[in-house]
């Protein structure tokens, strides 16, 4: 057997809910690391993380940690990125970004893999990771679109408190508990982590998911609008979002109306679908089987379902989209296109 070749991999944010599922891939799918490199900020540094049976130690991360580093994975928010990213580049490494930091940037690729993974091979140091709500949208649509053209999408989004971090998960639990044993409930993280104004989660939803916008849009949402037309490649796609944040720990799920911009049957619908990559069509209603986050949740796949004409517009589809918003969301769309680079080399 010849000796296969290592990557000295780094990974930013390694405590962090994303961070702690990139490791786990690492492992499970048996990545080529050489030296790993494991950091978050100061509050981290000394704690050791397991890793194929080893304990690594974490460091903090400056801008001189990434000397021989070659793949870096970067899951520590948009500032750390807008700061630490340049610093990974100049050091040589490809850097595999989860953040909305460089991802509307025109010089770098904005990748999922089953939709454009050749642009991930013209980047210049920076591969950005789309949005969560984008990511399992795009890659259900991309067979549609190729087939018959996208008019226009409207969706909405039933997003899982996991996608705002380590804490907000804990703030479910916490309120959850308040709640149940009828105590005063006191929001303390969501909507938005760094502003003022606190909603409960528990038994509630949400219909903001970051901060608004002049447009009256909230900047997750305008992330949907602007990612697709990105990664598709198509600026005339009309994109409309509404995101809302649900009590559910894992799965985002997403309610989309497409109208496509040609003639079709159900039956070549379903057959694309069914034989989509990274997507499991899952619709049988007589069965009453459609997607859930309870089931998509550990999974990498995303799940289609609910999949029916619209009654008013022949050319119109509507579906139920599901996946795990920290695996096929950031950790795995993240780690599959680092699969792509370390196959190319
Ligand atoms: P999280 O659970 O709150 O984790 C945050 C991580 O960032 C922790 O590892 C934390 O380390 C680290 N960090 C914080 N301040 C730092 C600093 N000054 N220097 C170095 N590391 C620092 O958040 P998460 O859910 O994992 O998300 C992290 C980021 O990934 C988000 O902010 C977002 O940009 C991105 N994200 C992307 C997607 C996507 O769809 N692509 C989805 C979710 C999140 P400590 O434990 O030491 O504080
Ligand atoms: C998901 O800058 C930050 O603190 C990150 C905020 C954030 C993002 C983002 O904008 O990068 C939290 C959760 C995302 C995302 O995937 O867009």
């Amino acid at each position: 057997m010849s000796e296969q070749k290592l990557f000295n991999v780094a990974v930013v944010g390694i405590t962090g809910a994303v961070g702690q599922q990139i490791i786990r891939l690492l492992e499970e799918r048996d990545f080529p690391v050489g030296e790993l490199t494991l950091l978050a900020s100061a509050r981290s540094a000394g704690k050791t993380v397991r890793f194929k049976g080893k304990d690594v130690t974490i460091e903090e991360a400056t801008p001189d940690s990434f000397q021989g580093v070659q793949i870096a994975f970067f899951s520590a928010g948009g500032d750390i990125s807008k700061e630490l990213v340049p610093a990974a580049v100049k050091a040589g490494a490809v850097c595999i970004d989860n953040t909305s930091a460089f991802r509307m940037d025109p010089e770098t690729p904005l990748v999922v893999p089953e939709v454009n993974i050749e642009e991930a091979f013209k980047n210049k140091g920076v591969i950005a990771n789309p949005n969560c709500s984008t990511i399992q949208m795009v890659a259900t649509l991309k067979p549609l679109y190729d087939r018959y053209g996208i008019d226009r999408v409207i969706v909405s989004t039933y997003q899982a408190v996991s996608g705002a971090g380590a804490s907000a998960i804990n703030e479910l639990t916490r309120q959850s508990e308040q709640v149940v044993k009828g105590l005063e409930v006191d929001p303390q993280i969501l909507p938005v982590s760094s502003l003022a104004v606190k909603h409960q989660i528990a038994f509630n939803a949400i219909p903001q998911i970051d901060k608004f916008l002049d447009n009256g849009f909230t900047n997750e949402e305008m992330k949907m609008v602007r990612e697709t037309k990105k990664i598709m490649g198509d600026e005339s796609i009309k994109v409309t979002a509404t995101c809302v944040r649900i009590p559910v720990y894992y799965g985002h799920s997403e309610s989309v109306y497409v109208e496509l911009k040609s003639d079709f049957e159900m039956e070549e619908i379903r057959e694309l679908l069914a034989n989509a990559p990274g997507i499991v069509l899952e619709d049988e209603p007589a069965e009453q089987r459609y997607p859930l986050a309870s089931t998509a949740a550990g999974k990498i796949e995303t799940f289609v379902g609910r999949v029916r004409r619209d009654l008013d517009n022949p050319r119109a589809l509507n579906l139920w989209i599901v996946s795990d918003n920290l695996l096929k969301g950031a950790a795995w769309n993240a780690v599959q296109i680092g699969e792509h680079l370390v196959q190319q080399g």
